[in-house]
């Protein structure tokens, strides 16, 4: 017997024990149920907190991975002639701002951040960070960083991002 001919006779041998074994109808209703788990498998809640935590955290604020950052979208104004928290000369901080809960690894407690956008001059370029601890849909839109905050400002263009921190945030 070739090899052509064996492969052929065990696949008619596999194929007929499992006729043999389920009904039509059972296998198209195992394969949908295998479909629907599939689809489903990726809209089930993770605990994206604990895959967080495993990120570490510096406490460098021209680098993404700085702590307070933990919720920021944009250019670092660190890295654009501000600091962390103050905007560069000639720009000016946004008074809308989205917030977020930054945990302090240095010391153990969580702070409620304010992400400020700073306006007024072209885009800094410099130092992209993208995290998105906590951040929300548009529809809850304080919670969103994905909004250009510097459009209720008389100069609306986007230079950078700074990172307030407003309080500790206790727990009740
Ligand atoms: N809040 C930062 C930002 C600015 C412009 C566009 C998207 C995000």
């Amino acid at each position: 017997m070739t090899l052509d001919e064996r492969i052929n006779y065990l696949t008619e041998r596999a194929t007929r024990l499992l006729a043999r074994s389920f009904s039509r109808r059972a296998m198209l209703s195992r394969f949908g149920l295998m479909l629907t788990g599939a689809a489903v498998l990726p809209l089930l809640p993770v605990r994206r907190g604990a895959l967080a935590a495993t990120v570490q955290q510096t406490d460098d604020p021209t680098h993404c991975d700085y702590w307070k950052y933990c919720a920021i979208d944009g250019f670092l104004c660190a890295c654009c002639g501000g600091s962390s928290h103050s905007c560069p000369p000639g720009t000016d901080q946004s008074p809308i701002t989205w917030i977020g809960t930054c945990h302090n690894p240095f010391d153990g407690r969580d702070y409620l951040m304010s992400y400020n956008d700073c306006c007024g001059k072209t885009s800094c370029g410099s130092c992209t960070c993208n995290r998105n601890e906590g951040e929300k849909p548009m529809y809850r839109l304080s919670l969103n960083n994905d909004v250009n905050w510097c459009l209720a400002n008389d100069n609306p263009n986007y230079h950078c991002s700074v990172s307030v921190v407003l309080g500790v945030a206790e727990k009740p």
